[in-house]
Protein backbone atom coordinates (compact mmCIF):
# COMPACT_ATOMS: atom_id res chain seq x y z
CA UNK A 1 0.00 0.00 0.00
CA UNK A 2 1.49 3.71 -1.21
CA UNK A 3 1.33 6.03 1.77
CA UNK A 4 -0.57 9.36 1.04
CA UNK A 5 2.15 11.69 1.93
CA UNK A 6 0.78 15.13 0.17
CA UNK A 7 -1.92 15.04 2.81
CA UNK A 8 0.47 15.56 5.74
CA UNK A 9 1.53 18.80 3.56
CA UNK A 10 -1.54 19.89 3.00
CA UNK A 11 -1.36 19.41 -0.26
CA UNK A 12 -4.68 18.50 -2.42
CA UNK A 13 -5.05 15.85 -4.72
CA UNK A 14 -5.87 18.97 -7.46
CA UNK A 15 -2.62 20.08 -6.23
CA UNK A 16 -0.31 16.81 -6.56
CA UNK A 17 -1.92 16.55 -10.18
CA UNK A 18 -1.44 19.92 -11.07
CA UNK A 19 2.03 19.40 -10.14
CA UNK A 20 2.80 16.43 -12.30
CA UNK A 21 0.98 18.17 -14.90
CA UNK A 22 4.00 21.03 -14.88
CA UNK A 23 6.23 18.00 -14.55
CA UNK A 24 5.20 16.58 -17.50
CA UNK A 25 5.02 19.67 -19.48
CA UNK A 26 8.08 20.39 -19.01
CA UNK A 27 9.38 16.94 -19.82
CA UNK A 28 7.45 16.77 -23.62
CA UNK A 29 8.62 20.47 -24.20
CA UNK A 30 12.17 19.54 -23.63
CA UNK A 31 11.93 15.65 -25.41
CA UNK A 32 10.26 18.14 -28.15
CA UNK A 33 13.37 20.59 -28.52
CA UNK A 34 15.60 17.96 -29.11
CA UNK A 35 13.52 16.99 -31.66
CA UNK A 36 13.66 20.16 -32.82
CA UNK A 37 17.45 20.26 -32.58
CA UNK A 38 18.20 17.12 -34.75
CA UNK A 39 16.29 18.12 -37.35
CA UNK A 40 17.81 21.51 -37.94
CA UNK A 41 15.45 23.84 -36.55
CA UNK A 42 16.72 25.24 -33.60
CA UNK A 43 20.38 25.67 -32.67
CA UNK A 44 20.90 24.77 -29.52
CA UNK A 45 19.08 22.46 -26.36
CA UNK A 46 19.83 22.17 -22.28
CA UNK A 47 17.80 19.94 -20.93
CA UNK A 48 15.48 20.25 -17.36
CA UNK A 49 15.32 16.13 -17.84
CA UNK A 50 15.46 14.15 -14.58
CA UNK A 51 15.18 17.42 -12.56
CA UNK A 52 11.54 18.31 -12.93
CA UNK A 53 10.81 16.87 -9.60
CA UNK A 54 13.45 19.03 -7.76
CA UNK A 55 12.14 22.55 -9.73
CA UNK A 56 8.44 21.76 -9.89
CA UNK A 57 8.05 20.81 -5.94
CA UNK A 58 10.21 23.69 -5.36
CA UNK A 59 8.41 26.30 -7.07
CA UNK A 60 5.23 25.03 -5.47
CA UNK A 61 6.28 25.50 -2.07
CA UNK A 62 6.55 29.24 -2.80
CA UNK A 63 4.34 32.06 -3.32
CA UNK A 64 3.56 32.25 -7.22
CA UNK A 65 2.76 35.30 -6.75
CA UNK A 66 5.06 37.05 -4.55
CA UNK A 67 8.46 35.43 -4.23
CA UNK A 68 11.35 36.29 -6.81
CA UNK A 69 12.64 33.03 -8.56
CA UNK A 70 16.26 33.58 -9.95
CA UNK A 71 16.32 30.29 -11.88
CA UNK A 72 19.49 28.87 -13.66
CA UNK A 73 19.76 27.21 -17.16
CA UNK A 74 18.03 23.79 -16.64
CA UNK A 75 15.16 25.10 -14.48
CA UNK A 76 11.92 25.07 -17.13
CA UNK A 77 9.83 23.06 -14.18
CA UNK A 78 10.50 26.07 -12.45
CA UNK A 79 9.42 29.24 -14.92
CA UNK A 80 6.50 27.07 -16.11
CA UNK A 81 4.80 26.89 -12.39
CA UNK A 82 5.97 30.71 -12.19
CA UNK A 83 4.11 31.30 -15.42
CA UNK A 84 5.88 31.42 -18.27
CA UNK A 85 3.77 29.46 -21.24
CA UNK A 86 4.79 26.47 -23.28
CA UNK A 87 4.73 29.35 -26.06
CA UNK A 88 7.02 31.59 -24.45
CA UNK A 89 9.60 29.12 -24.06
CA UNK A 90 9.34 27.81 -27.81
CA UNK A 91 9.66 31.38 -29.17
CA UNK A 92 12.91 31.31 -27.15
CA UNK A 93 14.44 27.79 -28.53
CA UNK A 94 13.48 29.06 -32.21
CA UNK A 95 14.83 32.76 -31.39
CA UNK A 96 12.06 34.41 -32.13
CA UNK A 97 11.44 38.51 -32.20
CA UNK A 98 8.39 37.66 -29.74
CA UNK A 99 10.34 35.58 -26.69
CA UNK A 100 10.00 37.75 -23.89
CA UNK A 101 13.15 36.04 -22.07
CA UNK A 102 15.27 38.37 -24.23
CA UNK A 103 13.91 38.93 -28.02
CA UNK A 104 15.32 36.03 -28.92
CA UNK A 105 19.08 37.72 -28.42
CA UNK A 106 20.13 35.30 -25.52
CA UNK A 107 20.29 31.55 -25.99
CA UNK A 108 17.66 29.15 -24.79
CA UNK A 109 17.73 28.78 -21.06
CA UNK A 110 18.31 32.36 -19.97
CA UNK A 111 15.08 33.06 -18.32
CA UNK A 112 13.57 36.33 -17.64
CA UNK A 113 10.34 37.73 -17.55
CA UNK A 114 9.29 40.56 -15.41
CA UNK A 115 5.53 40.38 -14.75
CA UNK A 116 5.99 36.68 -13.39
CA UNK A 117 9.09 37.71 -11.29
CA UNK A 118 11.44 36.26 -12.77
CA UNK A 119 15.07 37.82 -12.68
CA UNK A 120 16.92 37.45 -15.96
CA UNK A 121 20.13 36.00 -15.72
CA UNK A 122 23.72 36.00 -17.52
CA UNK A 123 25.88 32.94 -18.43
CA UNK A 124 28.74 33.16 -16.70
CA UNK A 125 27.19 30.48 -13.87
CA UNK A 126 26.47 31.36 -10.63
CA UNK A 127 25.74 35.26 -11.09
CA UNK A 128 22.25 34.91 -10.12
CA UNK A 129 23.31 34.24 -6.33
CA UNK A 130 24.30 37.80 -5.40
CA UNK A 131 21.27 39.00 -7.06
CA UNK A 132 19.05 37.07 -5.21
CA UNK A 133 20.65 37.68 -1.99
CA UNK A 134 20.11 41.58 -3.46
CA UNK A 135 16.31 41.13 -4.17
CA UNK A 136 15.61 39.81 -0.53
CA UNK A 137 17.75 43.04 1.04
CA UNK A 138 15.80 45.51 -1.54
CA UNK A 139 12.56 43.45 -0.37
CA UNK A 140 13.32 43.79 3.53
CA UNK A 141 14.14 47.66 2.76
CA UNK A 142 10.85 48.17 1.53
CA UNK A 143 9.04 45.80 3.89
CA UNK A 144 7.89 43.34 1.74
CA UNK A 145 7.00 40.49 2.53
CA UNK A 146 9.03 38.80 -0.43
CA UNK A 147 11.18 34.89 -0.30
CA UNK A 148 13.81 35.14 -3.30
CA UNK A 149 14.50 31.22 -4.79
CA UNK A 150 18.12 31.08 -6.53
CA UNK A 151 19.01 27.50 -8.40
CA UNK A 152 22.46 25.82 -9.34
CA UNK A 153 24.10 23.56 -10.15
CA UNK A 154 26.52 21.34 -7.79
CA UNK A 155 29.59 22.33 -10.30
CA UNK A 156 28.51 26.31 -10.03
CA UNK A 157 28.68 26.03 -6.20
CA UNK A 158 32.38 26.22 -6.58
CA UNK A 159 32.17 29.56 -7.55
CA UNK A 160 32.73 33.30 -5.85
CA UNK A 161 29.61 34.17 -5.99
CA UNK A 162 27.72 31.50 -4.13
CA UNK A 163 30.18 32.11 -1.04
CA UNK A 164 29.38 35.55 -1.30
CA UNK A 165 25.95 35.50 -1.51
CA UNK A 166 25.36 32.81 1.21
CA UNK A 167 27.81 34.88 3.47
CA UNK A 168 25.91 38.01 2.94
CA UNK A 169 22.51 36.26 3.40
CA UNK A 170 23.14 34.83 6.72
CA UNK A 171 25.03 37.42 8.02
CA UNK A 172 22.05 40.00 7.51
CA UNK A 173 19.32 37.07 8.03
CA UNK A 174 18.22 37.37 4.52
CA UNK A 175 14.99 35.58 3.37
CA UNK A 176 17.21 33.69 0.65
CA UNK A 177 16.79 29.56 -0.55
CA UNK A 178 18.99 28.46 -2.26
CA UNK A 179 18.86 25.59 -3.92
CA UNK A 180 21.78 23.32 -5.54
CA UNK A 181 20.28 20.88 -8.34
CA UNK A 182 22.65 18.42 -8.02
CA UNK A 183 22.83 16.27 -11.04
CA UNK A 184 26.09 14.82 -10.43
CA UNK A 185 27.92 16.48 -13.27
CA UNK A 186 29.09 19.26 -14.20
CA UNK A 187 29.26 18.75 -18.01
CA UNK A 188 31.71 16.12 -17.79
CA UNK A 189 33.19 16.58 -14.61
CA UNK A 190 31.64 14.01 -11.64
CA UNK A 191 30.55 14.60 -8.62
CA UNK A 192 34.33 13.24 -6.76
CA UNK A 193 36.28 15.62 -9.06
CA UNK A 194 34.39 18.50 -8.32
CA UNK A 195 34.00 19.06 -4.80
CA UNK A 196 35.71 17.22 -1.58
CA UNK A 197 32.99 17.33 1.14
CA UNK A 198 30.52 14.41 0.96
CA UNK A 199 27.52 16.97 0.90
CA UNK A 200 27.06 20.71 -0.99
CA UNK A 201 24.33 20.80 2.18
CA UNK A 202 27.50 20.35 4.61
CA UNK A 203 29.02 24.28 3.35
CA UNK A 204 25.68 25.64 5.06
CA UNK A 205 27.51 25.62 8.48
CA UNK A 206 29.98 27.57 7.47
CA UNK A 207 28.24 30.53 6.73
CA UNK A 208 25.55 29.63 9.98
CA UNK A 209 22.33 28.69 7.86
CA UNK A 210 20.31 25.38 7.81
CA UNK A 211 21.27 23.30 5.57
CA UNK A 212 19.43 19.79 4.27
CA UNK A 213 19.87 17.28 1.18
CA UNK A 214 16.63 16.32 -0.29
CA UNK A 215 15.95 13.23 -2.88
CA UNK A 216 15.67 15.32 -5.95
CA UNK A 217 13.44 12.74 -7.46
CA UNK A 218 11.07 13.31 -4.89
CA UNK A 219 8.66 16.78 -5.62
CA UNK A 220 6.98 16.21 -2.31
CA UNK A 221 10.06 15.88 -0.55
CA UNK A 222 11.40 19.23 -2.44
CA UNK A 223 8.50 20.91 -1.89
CA UNK A 224 8.12 20.25 2.09
CA UNK A 225 12.02 21.40 2.49
CA UNK A 226 11.30 24.61 0.36
CA UNK A 227 8.05 25.61 2.30
CA UNK A 228 10.17 24.83 5.81
CA UNK A 229 12.87 27.47 4.47
CA UNK A 230 10.18 29.83 3.32
CA UNK A 231 8.40 29.81 6.37
CA UNK A 232 11.98 30.21 8.23
CA UNK A 233 12.62 33.37 5.92
CA UNK A 234 9.47 35.09 6.48
CA UNK A 235 10.10 34.46 10.27
CA UNK A 236 13.06 37.16 9.93
CA UNK A 237 15.59 33.34 10.62
CA UNK A 238 17.27 34.02 7.69
CA UNK A 239 18.29 31.85 4.48
CA UNK A 240 18.78 28.31 3.89
CA UNK A 241 20.48 26.07 1.60
CA UNK A 242 18.60 22.78 -0.24
CA UNK A 243 20.68 20.09 -1.93
CA UNK A 244 18.38 18.50 -4.34
CA UNK A 245 19.91 15.36 -5.63
CA UNK A 246 19.00 14.08 -9.11
CA UNK A 247 20.24 13.24 -12.42
CA UNK A 248 20.74 14.72 -15.74
CA UNK A 249 19.51 12.11 -17.77
CA UNK A 250 20.58 13.83 -21.34
CA UNK A 251 24.13 15.16 -22.05
CA UNK A 252 25.55 18.45 -21.14
CA UNK A 253 23.36 20.16 -23.95
CA UNK A 254 22.47 19.11 -27.46
CA UNK A 255 26.52 19.86 -28.66
CA UNK A 256 27.52 17.73 -25.71
CA UNK A 257 27.99 13.80 -26.71
CA UNK A 258 28.16 12.11 -22.74
CA UNK A 259 29.40 8.78 -24.05
CA UNK A 260 32.76 9.99 -23.80
CA UNK A 261 32.76 10.43 -19.92
CA UNK A 262 30.01 8.41 -19.03
CA UNK A 263 28.93 4.77 -18.88
CA UNK A 264 25.61 4.35 -20.57
CA UNK A 265 24.91 1.93 -18.35
CA UNK A 266 24.65 4.49 -15.40
CA UNK A 267 22.39 6.56 -17.42
CA UNK A 268 19.78 3.39 -18.10
CA UNK A 269 20.28 2.54 -14.22
CA UNK A 270 18.82 6.41 -13.18
CA UNK A 271 16.80 6.26 -15.41
CA UNK A 272 14.90 3.47 -13.24
CA UNK A 273 14.08 6.54 -10.62
CA UNK A 274 12.69 8.89 -13.34
CA UNK A 275 10.98 11.61 -11.13
CA UNK A 276 8.45 11.95 -14.02
CA UNK A 277 7.54 7.98 -13.63
CA UNK A 278 8.34 7.96 -10.12
CA UNK A 279 5.74 10.32 -9.40
CA UNK A 280 3.01 9.26 -11.72
CA UNK A 281 3.06 6.12 -10.49
CA UNK A 282 2.61 7.34 -6.73
CA UNK A 283 -0.54 9.55 -8.03
CA UNK A 284 -1.62 5.95 -9.46
CA UNK A 285 -1.00 3.87 -6.44
CA UNK A 286 -3.75 6.09 -4.47
CA UNK A 287 -6.10 6.17 -7.64
CA UNK A 288 -5.28 9.88 -8.14
CA UNK A 289 -4.12 10.13 -11.44
CA UNK A 290 -6.55 7.29 -13.15
CA UNK A 291 -6.40 6.37 -16.74
CA UNK A 292 -9.20 9.24 -17.34
CA UNK A 293 -7.42 12.03 -15.97
CA UNK A 294 -3.59 10.40 -17.61
CA UNK A 295 -5.51 10.24 -20.74
CA UNK A 296 -6.50 13.99 -20.50
CA UNK A 297 -3.65 15.79 -19.04
CA UNK A 298 -1.55 14.07 -21.81
CA UNK A 299 -3.61 15.42 -24.61
CA UNK A 300 -3.73 18.87 -23.02
CA UNK A 301 0.13 18.66 -23.45
CA UNK A 302 0.62 17.34 -26.47
CA UNK A 303 -1.93 20.31 -27.59
CA UNK A 304 0.22 22.63 -25.84
CA UNK A 305 3.25 21.45 -27.33
CA UNK A 306 2.20 21.19 -31.03
CA UNK A 307 0.67 24.55 -30.58
CA UNK A 308 3.73 26.40 -29.19
CA UNK A 309 6.20 24.52 -31.72
CA UNK A 310 4.20 25.48 -34.72
CA UNK A 311 3.20 29.21 -33.78
CA UNK A 312 6.94 29.96 -32.72
CA UNK A 313 8.32 28.28 -35.97
CA UNK A 314 6.11 30.62 -38.07
CA UNK A 315 6.87 33.52 -35.71
CA UNK A 316 9.15 36.16 -37.55
CA UNK A 317 13.05 36.91 -36.15
CA UNK A 318 13.73 40.33 -35.22
CA UNK A 319 14.84 42.91 -37.62
CA UNK A 320 18.77 42.37 -37.38
CA UNK A 321 18.92 46.57 -36.51
CA UNK A 322 17.70 45.11 -33.02
CA UNK A 323 20.37 43.08 -31.76
CA UNK A 324 22.36 46.87 -30.92
CA UNK A 325 19.16 48.10 -28.99
CA UNK A 326 19.64 48.10 -25.14
CA UNK A 327 23.79 47.93 -25.73
CA UNK A 328 25.06 51.22 -26.51
CA UNK A 329 23.10 54.49 -24.74
CA UNK A 330 21.36 56.11 -27.57
C1 LIG B 1 31.80 31.16 -14.67
C2 LIG B 1 31.55 30.13 -15.69
N1 LIG B 1 32.46 29.13 -15.89
C3 LIG B 1 32.23 28.19 -16.82
C4 LIG B 1 31.10 28.20 -17.57
C5 LIG B 1 30.85 27.13 -18.61
N2 LIG B 1 29.82 26.20 -18.09
C6 LIG B 1 28.53 26.32 -18.44
S1 LIG B 1 27.57 25.19 -17.67
C7 LIG B 1 28.88 24.53 -16.85
C8 LIG B 1 28.70 23.36 -15.93
C9 LIG B 1 27.98 23.69 -14.70
O1 LIG B 1 27.73 22.51 -13.97
P1 LIG B 1 26.70 22.50 -12.79
O2 LIG B 1 26.82 23.74 -12.02
O3 LIG B 1 26.83 21.22 -12.06
O4 LIG B 1 25.30 22.59 -13.54
P2 LIG B 1 24.62 21.51 -14.52
O5 LIG B 1 24.93 21.95 -15.92
O6 LIG B 1 25.18 20.18 -14.19
O7 LIG B 1 23.17 21.59 -14.25
C10 LIG B 1 30.05 25.19 -17.19
C11 LIG B 1 31.39 24.84 -16.68
C12 LIG B 1 30.18 29.26 -17.35
N3 LIG B 1 29.04 29.35 -18.04
N4 LIG B 1 30.43 30.18 -16.42
MG1 LIG C 1 25.67 19.50 -12.25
Amino acid sequence: MTENRHISLNLTNEDVLSMYETMLLARKIDERMWLLNRSGKIPFVISCQGQEAAQVGAAFALDRKEDYVLPYYRDMGVVLAFGMTAKELMLSAFAKAEDPNSGGRQMPGHFGQKKNRIVTGSSPVTTQVPHAVGIALAGRMQKKDLVTFVTFGEGSSNQGDFHEGANFAAVHKLPVIFMCENNKYAISVPYEMQVACEKISDRAIGYGMPGETVDGNDPLEVYRAVKDARDRGRRGEGPTLIEAISYRLTPHSSDDDDRSYREQDEVAEAKKNDPVLKFASYLKDLNILTEEIEKEIVERIVKLVNDATEYAEAAPYADPEHALKYVYAE
